[in-house]
């Protein structure tokens, strides 16, 4: 008799649920003390969300999140890869803001059964927001960890109803060259489009992200709506995403396009396979102090348990 093998977190990535309510209680604390007085050290610091930013809660998911403590909102919004506004990394901040939002649909089709266009606040309402605390690492050998508020993209996926021939789903970038100076540099081929198999997109670690600790998503980290895939590098999570087509083949993506022996499509964090330019072993972690030791990087950027079968049988080195 077979059984469907759910997938359980390592120990070192299971939050104890008396060490995650702590924490709990400490991120509202920090908040109370944003609410009580915009003075508050935290808030000042940049720690913690401007409390008047608009809301956008999810319930705590324990199972699926990291016991690493989140990085500074000052990090999250202010450290950015989003190269539509340029490819230094205080550009998104600096040029997001130009970026409309409102209105904003996302087409959903390809080998679909039903496919159609959603508005952005049926999406909000789709399925029940939770907050995850995910690892983020990115190809450039530095890592983040951030509390996104979402829900698995699997329940988008199943509105549609995949036909028997979507192998691969790709997700694509809004394209606004009015307000995007980066993408007046021909850096990839825009949009930028991004892509997995289909496995790995219903897998229940891919979020679909609408918010960050909180807060509704700003633009800078892809609003209103961007992929979190965790155990990948960080640019097979595209950002504000306006089309998701379902197709048979595997597509191209943007960065294996315009460097295809720097960026496989597979893109699973892997210590081993090293960038053609540098080493992937070790990470900086930001918001580490300058003197801070590098990490080791982990295998699946630690979420091996959850996802290391899906590749049985691959060789990683060469499907990188
Ligand atoms: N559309 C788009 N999506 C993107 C990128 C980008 O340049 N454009 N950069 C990627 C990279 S390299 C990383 S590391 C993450 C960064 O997400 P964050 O800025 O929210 O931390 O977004 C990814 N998604
Ligand atoms: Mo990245």
């Amino acid at each position: 008799m077979s059984r469907i093998r759910i997938p359980q977190p390592p120990p070192s990535e299971i939050t104890p649920e008396a060490v995650w309510q702590s924490r709990r209680r400490w991120l509202r604390q920090a908040a109370a003390i944003g609410l009580a007085a915009g003075s508050a050290p935290a808030v000042l610091a940049g720690s913690i969300p401007d409390p008047s930013l608009p809301a956008l809660t999810g319930k705590p998911n324990g199972r699926f999140s990291v016991m690493d403590k989140p990085n500074a909102w000052d990090d999250i919004t202010g450290y950015n890869n989003f190269y539509e506004f340029g490819t230094d990394k205080e550009d998104p901040r600096r040029h997001a803001g130009r970026m409309v939002t409102e209105p904003w649909t996302v087409e959903v089709g390809g080998e679909v059964v039903k496919p159609r266009t959603f508005d952005i606040d049926e999406l909000r309402k789709l399925a029940p927001m939770e907050e995850r605390i995910y690892r983020l690492r990115c190809v450039e050998a530095w890592s983040m960890v951030i509390p996104w508020v979402g829900y698995p993209l699997s329940a988008l996926l199943k509105q549609v109803e995949p036909t028997g021939n979507a192998r691969y789903v790709t997700f694509e970038t809004a394209l606004q060259p009015e307000n995007m100076p980066g993408v007046n540099r021909r850096i990839i081929d825009w949009p930028y489009v991004e892509g997995l198999r289909m496995d790995e997109a219903m897998h229940p670690l891919t979020l679909l992200v609408f918010g960050v600790y909180g807060k509704l998503l700003p633009n800078q980290n892809g609003a209103p709506m961007r992929v979190a895939v965790p155990w990948k590098y960080g640019f097979k999570s595209a950002k504000s995403v306006v089309r998701i087509r379902l197709v048979e083949e595997q597509p191209v993506s943007s960065w294996m396009q315009s460097a295809p022996s720097e960026y496989g499509f597979y893109a699973n964090v892997n210590p081993d396979v090293r960038h053609p330019r540098w080493s992937q072993a070790t990470e900086r972690r930001i918001g580490d102090s300058l003197f801070a030791p590098r990490v080791k990087t982990q295998m699946f950027n630690g979420y091996g348990e959850l996802v290391a079968s899906m590749y049985d049988g691959m060789d990683l080195a060469r499907d990188f």
